[in-house]
């Protein structure tokens, strides 16, 4: 087999990026090691940048999320059970689309089969070779063993994919924080707490009540490293979660059983560079943010965004593109590293913090209410930063 771009995952980025390519006339070929159902099955990111949203449109894959998604003008902070408001509209001007992740990567494999894009599933052994000669891809399947001759390699297989670690180790610079606690999130099929989303700070920690759709509630809430899903009865976690969320919230919040839940683990890393000779890592193969800024699933956006621009002009006879590609996507990356850094930081209880430490968050939430600049930046951030 042959094609110009073989993506490694089929994913968000994967298959944003071989949609793209392909309405640009680009051929490529998606491999991915799950079956569609399972990929499907992830519940994960839920908020879409402005840059996101253009891409699903430019990519034809935008209209149920026009029909279905929900445009919110801000957000709000809660500190042991005060509530204000950030109003991005007011502050930069912008919105973010509430609209879930899995519900993009399903829009994405339909408009994939409407232009009869190649994504094969179940592939396994899955290996890049010749990245700076002339690469190609082999694995096997039920189908037996496979190669595919390319042009480019585009790593879009997560974190424990195996594009980042085809990358010599003496090539890669990695750089990691890891926070003493996860996520234990919940899918319910309940209203939401609230009409925007509520990041809640509380002395019994972190919580976020945010949505999927108007009968669709996500809600997470701060948990230890040695919390398991089974010590978590759904009554357990709403009385936590109530008890976390201003009195005004928990005294409407209507509960109910869970249809999904599960724990994340909370970890910044990025790993540079994002591209080897003819191999370019996009999204969560080269970095992962804490949830809390909301920014993985569109910083997997932007990369595409970089990477599609470049291989669009390489075709073009234009190599510029491809050449910055690393310098502009980490240029980005790290803005969002910062961001959801200092939000985690603000918002979350760690074991062990300093009355010292406690004070500079109850600081930096107060100046979050009080300051225009600082809720302007925090919009700004949080909306997304221009590609
Ligand atoms: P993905 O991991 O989504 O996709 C990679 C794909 O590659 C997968 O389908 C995988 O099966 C496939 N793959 C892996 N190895 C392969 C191989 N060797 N061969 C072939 N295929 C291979 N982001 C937010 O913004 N908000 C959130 O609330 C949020 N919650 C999250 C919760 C969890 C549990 C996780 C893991 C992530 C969460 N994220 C969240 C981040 C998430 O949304 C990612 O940023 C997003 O999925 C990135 O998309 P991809 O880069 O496509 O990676
Ligand atoms: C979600 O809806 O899953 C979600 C929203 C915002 C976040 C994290 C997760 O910051």
């Amino acid at each position: 087999m042959r094609t110009q771009v073989a993506i490694i995952g089929g994913g968000p980025s994967g298959l944003l990026l071989s949609q793209l390519l392909n309405r640009a006339g680009i051929a490529t070929v998606v491999l991915e090691r799950k079956s569609r159902d399972y990929v499907l099955g992830r519940i994960r990111a839920g908020v879409l940048e402005t840059g996101l949203v253009d891409l699903l449109h430019e990519a034809g894959a935008g209209d149920r999320m026009d029909r279905e998604g929900h445009l919110h003008d801000g957000c709000k902070l809660a500190q042991n059970g005060r509530m204000f408001r950030i109003d991005f509209r007011q502050a930069c001007g912008r919105q973010v689309m509430v609209y879930g992740q899995t519900e993009v990567t399903r829009d994405l494999y339909a408009a994939q089969d409407a232009i009869g894009a190649t994504v094969i599933h179940d592939t396994e052994d899955v290996a890049l070779h010749d990245l700076t000669g002339t690469p190609f891809v082999t694995w096997t399947d039920a189908g037996g063993s496979h190669r595919l001759d390319c042009d480019f390699i585009a790593g879009c297989d997560g974190f424990h994919g195996i594009s980042r670690q085809s990358i010599p180790t003496d090539v890669r610079r990695e750089f990691e924080k890891i926070y003493p606690f996860g996520w234990l999130g919940i899918l319910s099929h309940t209203p939401p707490a609230d009409s925007e989303l509520i990041y809640a700070a509380h002395d019994r920690g972190f919580a976020l009540a945010s949505m999927r759709s108007a009968t669709l509630s996500r809600s997470y809430i701060q948990v230890p490293l040695t919390d398991r899903v089974e010590d978590w009865s759904d009554d357990a976690f709403w009385t936590e979660f109530k008890a976390r969320m201003p009195a005004e919230v928990a005294d409407r919040l209507i509960t109910g059983p869970s249809i999904e839940k599960s724990i994340a683990p909370l970890r910044s890393f990025v790993s540079e560079p994002m591209r080897w000779g003819r191999l370019f890592l996009c999204g969560d193969a080269s970095h992962i943010v804490p949830p809390t800024g909301a920014k993985g699933l569109n910083l997997a956006a932007s990369d595409v965004h970089y990477l599609y621009e470049g291989l669009t002009a390489h075709y073009r006879g234009d190599d510029r593109g491809i050449e910055a590609y690393s310098q502009r996507a980490l240029a980005r990356v790290w803005q969002a590293m910062r961001f959801s850094w200092s939000l985690t930081m603000m918002m979350h209880r760690f074991p062990g913090a300093s009355d010292y430490d406690r004070r500079m968050q109850d600081t930096d939430l107060a100046q979050l209410e009080t300051s225009e600049t600082a809720r302007r930046l925090m919009a700004e951030n949080y909306t997304g930063l221009p590609y």
